[in-house]
Formats: C-alpha cells, structure tokens, sequence
C-alpha cells in the first residue's frame, strides 16, 4: 500500500505492481467458445476469402449498430485506406491532429495530404470553426475522429461538408457501440471506420471495418478488399488485400457475446478512477456525457498547470510502479514524420493541440484491471502531487 511518499518506487520503494498493468489489455471473451469456433473452421477448410464466420460476423455487427453494411477488414488502417479511395478523396482533406497517427498516414500513403485542424479541449474532438478556416480550392473532404469514443460534432461537420461540396467519413476506431444524438455511430458521413485491434474494447486480433448505409459504396469496398475479383477470373475494380481471416471473425463473434459485460467493467472502472482521483490538485478525469453510450475505454487523465508535478512525472512515476500509464497521442500527427517536416509551424494553428497533448495521460482499464488497482494507482498519483 501507498501510505507516504517514501512508499513510491521512484523514491526506491520496490514496485506496487508486480506484473506491468497495461492501457491496452486485451478483453478476451468465453476462450472455449472462441476454441470451438476455430475448431469449426478447421474442420470446414475454410481460412480466409470472405469465409462463414466473416459473413456471420458482418451480418451481426450490421444488426448490432443498425446498419445497413458491415464491411471487413484486416485492421482499421486498411479499412480506412480503403474507405478514402472508396469515396472518392483527393487532394487534401482535413483531419484533426489529435488522433493516432494511423488516420493522417492512411491518407499520405495514398498521395493525399492531410491538412490538420485543431480542436476543441474540452471534447478533444475536432472544432468546426477551425475545420472551417483550413478549407482550400484543394480541399476534396474532411474525416472526423469520435476520439474516445465520444461523436465528433457530426451535424456541423455536415454542414460545413455540404455547404463547401466536401466528402465527410468517419474514424470510429474508438467509437464501437458509441452514439451520437443517441443514434448508434456507424450511420453518419459517406461511412465510419471501425477498428477491432486487440488494444480496443471490442477486439478480434486484428480487425477492422468499414461500415455504411449506401449500397454502392459497401459494393465498391467489397471489390476493393479482393483484388476487384468479381467471381473468379473476373478483375472488375483495382484493389488490394484487405481481407478479414476466418479466425479473427471466430473472436469477434465470440467477444461479442460478452461486450456488454466489458463496458459495464469498463463504466466500473471509470467510477472509480473518478473517485480515486477526485480532490487532487492539478488533476481530473475526462468525463463522457452521461446522455450518450459510450465503452468508456479510455480513462483520460488531464494534468493541468495547477499541478505541483508535471503529466511527464507522473507518467514516469506511474511507470516506475508497473502501471504503463500512456500519452496518447502526444505529440499529435503533427509533431510526427514526415507531417512536422511538411508542416514545420502547424503547431502555430493548432494551439489546443498542444495543450491538450502536454497535459493526457491515458490510465489502464479494461477487465484486466480491478478495483483494488485503481484504488492503489489513485494513492501513487496521490503520493506523487502532493508537495
Ligand atoms: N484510428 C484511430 C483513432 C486509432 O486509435 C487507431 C488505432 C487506428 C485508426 C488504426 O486502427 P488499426 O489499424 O490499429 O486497427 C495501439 C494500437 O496498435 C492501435 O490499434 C490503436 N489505435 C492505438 C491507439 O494504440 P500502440 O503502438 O500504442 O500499441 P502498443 O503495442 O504500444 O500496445 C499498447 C499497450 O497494450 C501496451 O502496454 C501493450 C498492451 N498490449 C498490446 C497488445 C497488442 C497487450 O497487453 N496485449 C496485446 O495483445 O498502438
């Protein structure tokens, strides 16, 4: 237990944890479910190339977000590489900074810049005046991030697409299950990206999906993520490999099953971080707005300069005692290769960006994590604030 300073591994106090506590646990489902299905699949001798369990994993996630096409893929970043050439994007298209750099890359690795707006700090979510202020002749589309897991502003974002003749998609990577105005995300925009990394509350390995309303474009995707095969022989469309495999669909079916289970850990989670947390100078939990689902995933830490210590030292204190605190996603897109050569000053544009990067810390949660724990964790950042 952490009673004082002294108790602290930086001070030379063995660890608190003896095993790393981690912000991307996986939450693994019923494991002889998931065995079960993979004996299926053995016996069917069917691996990949949009096999049963794909198909059974689509349909279910559709029906699950209410959604009219679930598309899969092999992991979120395909699943975006493929949406942005699905809808037609070019040129430059606004996305904000403050996202993994997975959804700036997905753009430039297709000739495509990606022109960064800042955001709002008390959403962390794109600000619609400064989307607004980056429009250029060249600006073809914007993509939002539901960063969190919490909805962009969707209905200015449409707005500002419609009224300038843009495309808008969606990064819903950490949005599975989200809602926005109380609709299920996976509607909004031309289509919304999900990813299932094993890192997301929701996991199949890898994985990913792109997920839509509109025939044409899941039509055109579904070409895409197989080489354009139109039956055998037949190459209707370029494309590439962006297949799910059988055995990722098993664990996506699986988890499934259990993913209410996860979130109700994950809101428990959350509780008492707030509370462990609660009354320490400099310090506050990112709240989620109680009107909206949300996986409440990640526990966002925000260490403001009323702080006697600073996020690096806490992050540091925190790591010294096995809990493998995180900075997502310090520095921003923007202070990362190759975007901080092409935009040398965007950090001038992007003011709250900034700020907000220098301030997170991302704590672990997920069904890996107890109560216990998090009581032990609010000790250490306790411990470590107080002068
Ligand atoms: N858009 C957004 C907004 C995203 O956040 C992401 C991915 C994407 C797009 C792209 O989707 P994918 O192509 O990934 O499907 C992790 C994830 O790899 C990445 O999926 C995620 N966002 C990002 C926020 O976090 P890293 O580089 O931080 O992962 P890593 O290896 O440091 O792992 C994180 C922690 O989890 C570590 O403490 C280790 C632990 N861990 C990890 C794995 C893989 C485990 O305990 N078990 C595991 O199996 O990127």
């Amino acid at each position: 237990t952490i009673r004082s300073k002294a108790d602290l591994a930086i001070n030379g106090a063995p660890p608190a944890f003896d095993e790393p506590l981690h912000v991307g646990r996986p939450n693994i489902g019923d494991r002889a479910a998931f065995l079960q299905r993979v004996n299926q699949i053995l016996d069917n001798q069917w691996l990949t190339n949009n096999g049963p369990m794909v198909q059974e994993f689509e349909q279910r996630i559709a029906d699950y977000l209410g959604v009219k096409h679930c598309v899969a893929m092999c992991n979120g970043t395909i699943a975006l590489e493929i949406a942005i050439r699905a809808v037609g994007l070019e040129g430059e298209v606004i996305v904000p900074s403050w996202t993994f750099v997975a959804t700036a890359h997905a753009l430039y690795w297709q000739g495509i810049t990606p022109v960064f707006a800042d955001i709002d700090p008390a959403t962390h979510n794109l600000d619609p005046a400064a989307v607004h202020r980056m429009i250029t002749p060249r600006t073809s589309g914007i993509i939002g991030v539901h960063v969190w897991g919490r909805a962009a502003p969707i209905d200015e974002l449409q707005a500002i697409a419609d009224e300038h003749g843009l495309k808008l998609m969606f990064d819903a990577a950490h949005a599975f299950g989200s809602t926005y105005k109380g609709q299920t995300i996976g509607r909004f925009g031309a289509c919304e990206v999900l990813s299932f990394h094993a890192t997301k509350s929701f996991t199949t390995f890898e994985g990913g999906a792109v997920v839509t309303n509109n025939d044409q474009l899941a039509e055109k995707m579904r070409l895409m993520r197989n080489f354009g095969f139109h039956g055998y022989d037949n190459v209707v469309h370029p494309g590439t490999n962006g297949k799910m495999i059988e055995v990722c669909a098993a664990m996506g079916l699986t988890n499934l099953d259990d993913h209410a289970d996860v979130i109700a850990i994950n809101i428990r989670n959350h509780a008492a971080y707030t509370n462990a947390l609660s009354g320490i100078p400099g310090i506050s939990v990112l709240v989620y707005d109680s009107t909206e689902r949300n996986s409440h995933h990640y526990v966002v830490v925000e260490v403001d300069s009323s702080c006697s210590v600073t996020r690096n030292q806490i992050v540091a204190a925190l790591q010294a005692e096995n809990v493998l605190a995180r900075k997502y996603f310090w520095p921003g897109a923007h202070g990362m290769k190759p975007y901080s050569d092409i935009f040398p000053h965007a950090k001038l544009l992007l003011k709250n960006t900034e700020f907000v990067a220098d301030q997170v810390v991302i704590l672990p949660s997920g069904v890996a994590v107890t109560v216990d724990d998090i009581a032990t964790i609010g000790a250490i950042i306790k411990q470590t604030v107080e002068c």
